[in-house]
Protein backbone atom coordinates (compact mmCIF):
# COMPACT_ATOMS: atom_id res chain seq x y z
CA UNK A 1 0.00 0.00 0.00
CA UNK A 2 1.59 3.34 -0.73
CA UNK A 3 0.67 6.97 -0.83
CA UNK A 4 3.89 7.86 -2.24
CA UNK A 5 4.18 7.98 -5.81
CA UNK A 6 6.56 5.69 -7.36
CA UNK A 7 9.00 7.49 -9.81
CA UNK A 8 8.24 4.15 -11.60
CA UNK A 9 4.69 4.74 -12.11
CA UNK A 10 5.40 7.97 -12.91
CA UNK A 11 7.96 6.58 -15.53
CA UNK A 12 5.52 4.16 -16.65
CA UNK A 13 2.73 6.90 -17.41
CA UNK A 14 5.46 9.54 -19.37
CA UNK A 15 6.38 6.64 -21.48
CA UNK A 16 3.20 5.08 -22.15
CA UNK A 17 1.32 5.45 -25.23
CA UNK A 18 -2.27 3.69 -24.26
CA UNK A 19 -3.39 4.68 -21.10
CA UNK A 20 -6.82 2.93 -19.79
CA UNK A 21 -8.51 4.73 -16.92
CA UNK A 22 -11.40 2.84 -15.62
CA UNK A 23 -13.72 4.33 -12.83
CA UNK A 24 -16.74 2.69 -10.34
CA UNK A 25 -18.90 4.94 -8.39
CA UNK A 26 -15.81 6.25 -6.15
CA UNK A 27 -14.56 8.80 -8.44
CA UNK A 28 -18.21 10.48 -7.80
CA UNK A 29 -17.80 10.46 -4.00
CA UNK A 30 -16.23 13.59 -3.54
CA UNK A 31 -19.27 15.18 -5.36
CA UNK A 32 -21.28 14.30 -3.38
CA UNK A 33 -22.98 10.93 -5.16
CA UNK A 34 -23.34 8.12 -2.84
CA UNK A 35 -21.32 5.37 -3.87
CA UNK A 36 -23.05 2.34 -5.19
CA UNK A 37 -22.73 0.30 -1.85
CA UNK A 38 -23.04 3.13 0.64
CA UNK A 39 -25.89 2.59 2.88
CA UNK A 40 -28.51 4.13 1.33
CA UNK A 41 -29.10 7.90 2.89
CA UNK A 42 -32.31 9.81 3.76
CA UNK A 43 -35.70 8.62 1.79
CA UNK A 44 -34.06 5.35 0.52
CA UNK A 45 -32.08 4.20 4.06
CA UNK A 46 -34.33 1.09 3.88
CA UNK A 47 -33.70 -0.50 0.64
CA UNK A 48 -30.56 -2.02 -1.08
CA UNK A 49 -29.15 -0.92 -4.02
CA UNK A 50 -28.66 -4.25 -4.93
CA UNK A 51 -32.07 -5.21 -4.94
CA UNK A 52 -33.55 -1.77 -6.93
CA UNK A 53 -31.33 -2.48 -9.80
CA UNK A 54 -32.84 -5.43 -10.95
CA UNK A 55 -35.58 -5.89 -13.66
CA UNK A 56 -37.54 -7.56 -10.77
CA UNK A 57 -37.92 -5.16 -8.66
CA UNK A 58 -39.16 -3.23 -11.53
CA UNK A 59 -41.60 -5.59 -12.80
CA UNK A 60 -43.14 -5.53 -8.98
CA UNK A 61 -42.83 -2.09 -8.14
CA UNK A 62 -41.80 0.47 -11.42
CA UNK A 63 -43.07 3.39 -9.25
CA UNK A 64 -40.67 2.69 -6.45
CA UNK A 65 -38.09 1.49 -8.34
CA UNK A 66 -38.52 4.23 -10.86
CA UNK A 67 -38.47 7.20 -7.90
CA UNK A 68 -35.22 5.87 -6.90
CA UNK A 69 -33.65 6.83 -10.39
CA UNK A 70 -35.46 9.99 -10.52
CA UNK A 71 -34.09 10.66 -7.34
CA UNK A 72 -30.20 9.22 -7.73
CA UNK A 73 -31.30 11.68 -11.32
CA UNK A 74 -31.67 14.53 -8.88
CA UNK A 75 -28.38 14.15 -6.86
CA UNK A 76 -26.52 13.93 -9.60
CA UNK A 77 -27.71 17.11 -11.18
CA UNK A 78 -27.40 19.10 -7.78
CA UNK A 79 -23.51 17.55 -7.95
CA UNK A 80 -20.55 18.91 -9.68
CA UNK A 81 -17.41 17.11 -11.16
CA UNK A 82 -14.46 16.91 -8.35
CA UNK A 83 -10.86 16.83 -8.49
CA UNK A 84 -10.61 13.15 -9.89
CA UNK A 85 -12.91 13.71 -12.97
CA UNK A 86 -10.87 16.94 -14.02
CA UNK A 87 -7.63 14.97 -13.86
CA UNK A 88 -8.91 12.22 -16.31
CA UNK A 89 -10.04 14.93 -18.19
CA UNK A 90 -6.72 16.58 -18.33
CA UNK A 91 -4.65 12.83 -18.35
CA UNK A 92 -6.05 12.25 -21.67
CA UNK A 93 -4.79 15.59 -23.07
CA UNK A 94 -1.38 13.85 -22.44
CA UNK A 95 -1.43 10.52 -23.83
CA UNK A 96 -1.57 9.74 -27.33
CA UNK A 97 -4.44 6.95 -27.00
CA UNK A 98 -6.45 7.07 -23.47
CA UNK A 99 -9.81 5.28 -22.65
CA UNK A 100 -12.02 5.86 -20.38
CA UNK A 101 -14.66 3.22 -19.04
CA UNK A 102 -16.95 3.62 -16.25
CA UNK A 103 -19.39 1.56 -14.25
CA UNK A 104 -20.72 5.04 -13.40
CA UNK A 105 -24.11 5.98 -14.66
CA UNK A 106 -23.88 9.55 -13.83
CA UNK A 107 -22.67 12.43 -16.97
CA UNK A 108 -19.50 13.88 -14.26
CA UNK A 109 -16.81 12.91 -16.48
CA UNK A 110 -18.62 14.26 -19.31
CA UNK A 111 -19.42 17.94 -17.55
CA UNK A 112 -15.19 17.50 -16.43
CA UNK A 113 -14.58 17.35 -19.94
CA UNK A 114 -14.20 13.68 -20.65
CA UNK A 115 -14.65 12.50 -24.36
CA UNK A 116 -16.36 9.16 -25.73
CA UNK A 117 -16.79 7.96 -22.38
CA UNK A 118 -17.61 3.89 -22.30
CA UNK A 119 -20.24 3.81 -20.00
CA UNK A 120 -20.24 -0.38 -18.96
CA UNK A 121 -23.67 0.07 -16.67
CA UNK A 122 -25.65 2.57 -19.11
CA UNK A 123 -26.35 6.12 -18.15
CA UNK A 124 -29.16 7.97 -15.82
CA UNK A 125 -29.96 10.58 -18.66
CA UNK A 126 -30.30 7.91 -21.39
CA UNK A 127 -33.88 6.65 -20.46
CA UNK A 128 -35.87 4.21 -23.36
CA UNK A 129 -38.96 2.34 -23.32
CA UNK A 130 -39.17 -1.03 -22.92
CA UNK A 131 -41.43 -1.94 -25.47
CA UNK A 132 -40.09 0.42 -28.49
CA UNK A 133 -36.60 0.74 -27.18
CA UNK A 134 -37.43 4.83 -28.19
CA UNK A 135 -35.35 7.18 -25.89
CA UNK A 136 -37.18 9.03 -23.75
CA UNK A 137 -36.07 12.60 -23.18
CA UNK A 138 -36.15 13.13 -19.28
CA UNK A 139 -37.68 16.69 -18.52
CA UNK A 140 -35.19 18.97 -16.44
CA UNK A 141 -36.53 19.02 -13.72
CA UNK A 142 -36.29 15.23 -12.10
CA UNK A 143 -40.23 14.54 -11.53
CA UNK A 144 -39.50 13.07 -7.81
CA UNK A 145 -37.73 16.38 -6.62
CA UNK A 146 -41.51 18.51 -7.79
CA UNK A 147 -42.98 15.27 -6.05
CA UNK A 148 -40.62 14.75 -3.00
CA UNK A 149 -42.01 11.42 -2.51
CA UNK A 150 -39.99 7.61 -2.77
CA UNK A 151 -42.28 6.76 -5.59
CA UNK A 152 -43.62 7.86 -9.07
CA UNK A 153 -45.35 6.55 -11.56
CA UNK A 154 -42.71 5.75 -14.69
CA UNK A 155 -43.86 8.03 -18.13
CA UNK A 156 -45.25 6.48 -21.09
CA UNK A 157 -43.51 6.20 -24.35
CA UNK A 158 -45.26 8.59 -26.59
CA UNK A 159 -44.79 6.41 -29.18
CA UNK A 160 -46.48 3.27 -28.39
CA UNK A 161 -47.73 3.55 -24.94
CA UNK A 162 -44.89 1.35 -23.54
CA UNK A 163 -43.20 1.71 -19.90
CA UNK A 164 -40.45 4.10 -20.11
CA UNK A 165 -37.32 2.49 -18.12
CA UNK A 166 -34.23 3.98 -16.69
CA UNK A 167 -31.31 3.75 -19.02
CA UNK A 168 -28.78 1.58 -16.97
CA UNK A 169 -28.12 -2.02 -17.37
CA UNK A 170 -29.79 -4.00 -13.64
CA UNK A 171 -28.21 -7.04 -12.66
CA UNK A 172 -28.81 -9.91 -14.45
CA UNK A 173 -28.78 -7.71 -17.85
CA UNK A 174 -26.25 -7.90 -20.25
CA UNK A 175 -23.81 -5.16 -20.97
CA UNK A 176 -23.53 -2.98 -24.03
CA UNK A 177 -22.20 -4.88 -26.93
CA UNK A 178 -20.18 -1.99 -28.28
CA UNK A 179 -18.96 -0.91 -25.07
CA UNK A 180 -17.51 -4.17 -23.70
CA UNK A 181 -15.81 -4.88 -26.69
CA UNK A 182 -14.18 -1.48 -26.83
CA UNK A 183 -13.23 -1.98 -23.00
CA UNK A 184 -11.96 -5.47 -23.35
CA UNK A 185 -9.77 -4.49 -26.36
CA UNK A 186 -8.41 -0.98 -24.93
CA UNK A 187 -7.71 -3.44 -21.49
CA UNK A 188 -6.01 -6.01 -23.35
CA UNK A 189 -3.46 -3.77 -25.41
CA UNK A 190 -2.78 -0.41 -22.43
CA UNK A 191 0.66 -0.03 -21.04
CA UNK A 192 -0.66 1.53 -17.86
CA UNK A 193 -4.54 0.48 -16.02
CA UNK A 194 -5.70 2.59 -13.20
CA UNK A 195 -8.64 1.05 -11.18
CA UNK A 196 -10.25 4.01 -9.55
CA UNK A 197 -13.16 4.25 -7.12
CA UNK A 198 -14.10 0.78 -7.28
CA UNK A 199 -14.92 -2.29 -4.99
CA UNK A 200 -13.74 -4.42 -8.08
CA UNK A 201 -17.20 -6.65 -6.85
CA UNK A 202 -19.43 -6.19 -10.34
CA UNK A 203 -18.94 -8.11 -12.99
CA UNK A 204 -18.00 -8.89 -16.09
CA UNK A 205 -16.73 -5.29 -15.21
CA UNK A 206 -14.31 -5.72 -12.45
CA UNK A 207 -12.54 -8.56 -14.60
CA UNK A 208 -11.08 -5.90 -17.16
CA UNK A 209 -8.57 -5.30 -14.41
CA UNK A 210 -7.08 -9.02 -14.77
CA UNK A 211 -7.17 -8.18 -18.34
CA UNK A 212 -4.43 -5.58 -18.31
CA UNK A 213 -2.96 -7.55 -15.87
CA UNK A 214 -2.65 -10.69 -18.29
CA UNK A 215 -1.40 -8.09 -20.87
CA UNK A 216 1.18 -7.00 -18.59
CA UNK A 217 0.23 -3.49 -18.37
CA UNK A 218 1.58 -1.11 -15.09
CA UNK A 219 -1.70 -1.47 -13.04
CA UNK A 220 -2.48 0.92 -10.25
CA UNK A 221 -5.51 1.03 -7.79
CA UNK A 222 -6.44 4.08 -5.95
CA UNK A 223 -8.99 3.65 -3.43
CA UNK A 224 -9.17 4.74 0.40
CA UNK A 225 -10.17 1.30 1.15
CA UNK A 226 -8.56 -1.94 0.84
CA UNK A 227 -10.07 -4.74 -1.84
CA UNK A 228 -9.54 -7.85 -3.43
CA UNK A 229 -7.47 -7.12 -5.80
CA UNK A 230 -4.91 -4.82 -3.72
CA UNK A 231 -2.12 -8.10 -4.40
CA UNK A 232 -2.82 -8.27 -7.54
CA UNK A 233 -2.05 -5.19 -9.44
CA UNK A 234 1.24 -3.79 -9.46
CA UNK A 235 0.58 -0.41 -7.44
CA UNK A 236 -2.38 -0.07 -4.68
CA UNK A 237 -2.40 3.93 -3.88
CA UNK A 238 -4.12 4.52 -0.36
CA UNK A 239 -6.04 7.17 -1.00
CA UNK A 240 -9.25 9.45 -2.33
CA UNK A 241 -9.04 10.09 -6.00
CA UNK A 242 -9.76 13.72 -5.84
CA UNK A 243 -6.47 14.00 -3.92
CA UNK A 244 -4.41 10.99 -6.08
CA UNK A 245 -5.25 11.58 -9.36
CA UNK A 246 -4.40 15.49 -9.94
CA UNK A 247 -1.28 14.71 -7.68
CA UNK A 248 -0.11 11.83 -10.44
CA UNK A 249 -0.94 14.10 -13.03
CA UNK A 250 1.10 17.20 -11.18
CA UNK A 251 4.29 14.88 -11.14
CA UNK A 252 4.24 12.85 -14.18
CA UNK A 253 3.62 15.87 -16.42
CA UNK A 254 3.90 18.98 -14.39
CA UNK A 255 0.77 22.10 -14.82
CA UNK A 256 -2.33 21.46 -13.51
C1 LIG B 1 -24.23 -9.82 -16.43
C2 LIG B 1 -26.21 0.17 -13.03
C3 LIG B 1 -24.70 -11.67 -17.70
C4 LIG B 1 -27.45 0.19 -12.21
C5 LIG B 1 -24.83 -1.59 -12.05
C6 LIG B 1 -19.40 -13.16 -13.24
C7 LIG B 1 -19.49 -12.84 -14.59
C8 LIG B 1 -20.60 -12.19 -15.08
C9 LIG B 1 -21.65 -11.82 -14.23
C10 LIG B 1 -21.57 -12.14 -12.89
C11 LIG B 1 -20.45 -12.80 -12.40
N1 LIG B 1 -20.64 -12.98 -11.08
C12 LIG B 1 -21.82 -12.44 -10.72
C13 LIG B 1 -22.43 -11.93 -11.80
C14 LIG B 1 -23.73 -11.29 -11.81
C15 LIG B 1 -23.68 -9.78 -11.56
C16 LIG B 1 -22.68 -9.40 -10.51
O1 LIG B 1 -21.58 -8.98 -10.82
N2 LIG B 1 -23.06 -9.53 -9.25
C17 LIG B 1 -22.14 -9.17 -8.19
C18 LIG B 1 -22.79 -8.19 -7.23
C19 LIG B 1 -21.72 -10.44 -7.50
N3 LIG B 1 -23.36 -9.09 -12.80
C20 LIG B 1 -24.38 -8.75 -13.63
O2 LIG B 1 -25.53 -9.05 -13.43
C21 LIG B 1 -23.99 -7.99 -14.89
N4 LIG B 1 -24.63 -8.63 -16.01
O3 LIG B 1 -23.28 -10.38 -15.98
O4 LIG B 1 -25.02 -10.34 -17.38
C22 LIG B 1 -25.63 -12.09 -18.72
C23 LIG B 1 -25.13 -12.80 -19.75
C24 LIG B 1 -25.99 -13.20 -20.72
C25 LIG B 1 -27.34 -12.88 -20.64
C26 LIG B 1 -27.83 -12.13 -19.59
C27 LIG B 1 -26.97 -11.74 -18.61
C28 LIG B 1 -24.54 -6.57 -14.87
C29 LIG B 1 -23.93 -5.80 -13.75
C30 LIG B 1 -24.36 -4.33 -13.85
C31 LIG B 1 -25.20 -3.95 -12.66
N5 LIG B 1 -25.49 -2.50 -12.71
N6 LIG B 1 -25.10 -0.29 -12.18
C32 LIG B 1 -27.43 1.30 -11.21
O5 LIG B 1 -26.44 2.06 -11.09
O6 LIG B 1 -28.48 1.44 -10.52
S1 LIG B 1 -23.57 -2.09 -11.07
C33 LIG B 1 -23.21 -0.94 -9.86
O7 LIG B 1 -22.07 -1.51 -9.22
C34 LIG B 1 -22.79 0.45 -10.31
O8 LIG B 1 -22.65 0.58 -11.69
C35 LIG B 1 -21.41 0.57 -9.65
O9 LIG B 1 -20.58 1.44 -10.32
C36 LIG B 1 -20.96 -0.84 -9.79
C37 LIG B 1 -19.73 -1.28 -9.10
O10 LIG B 1 -19.78 -0.81 -7.80
P1 LIG B 1 -18.64 0.24 -7.41
O11 LIG B 1 -18.61 1.31 -8.44
O12 LIG B 1 -17.39 -0.51 -7.19
O13 LIG B 1 -19.23 0.88 -6.12
P2 LIG B 1 -19.05 0.36 -4.63
O14 LIG B 1 -19.96 1.17 -3.79
O15 LIG B 1 -19.12 -1.13 -4.60
O16 LIG B 1 -17.54 0.72 -4.29
C38 LIG B 1 -17.13 2.08 -4.25
C39 LIG B 1 -15.65 2.04 -4.02
O17 LIG B 1 -15.17 3.38 -4.03
C40 LIG B 1 -15.25 1.43 -2.68
O18 LIG B 1 -14.20 0.50 -2.87
C41 LIG B 1 -14.76 2.64 -1.88
O19 LIG B 1 -13.71 2.29 -1.00
C42 LIG B 1 -14.27 3.54 -2.97
N7 LIG B 1 -14.24 4.95 -2.65
C43 LIG B 1 -15.04 5.64 -1.80
N8 LIG B 1 -14.69 6.95 -1.81
C44 LIG B 1 -13.66 7.07 -2.69
C45 LIG B 1 -13.38 5.81 -3.23
N9 LIG B 1 -12.40 5.59 -4.12
C46 LIG B 1 -11.67 6.67 -4.51
N10 LIG B 1 -11.89 7.92 -4.03
C47 LIG B 1 -12.86 8.15 -3.13
N11 LIG B 1 -13.06 9.41 -2.67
Amino acid sequence: MSRLLPEELLAALRRASRVVVFTGSGVSAESGVPTFRDAQTGLWANFDAMELATPDAFRRDPALVWGWYEWRRAVVQKAEPNAAHRAIATMATRVPTFTLITQNVDDLHERAGSRDVLHLHGQLARPYCQGCNQPWTPPAQPSLEASGGTRVDPPVCPECGGRVRPGVVWFGESLPEHEWLAATEAASRCEVFFCVGTSSVVFPAASLTSVAIAAEAVTVQVNPNPTDIDGAVTWSIRGAAGEVLPRIVAKAWGGD
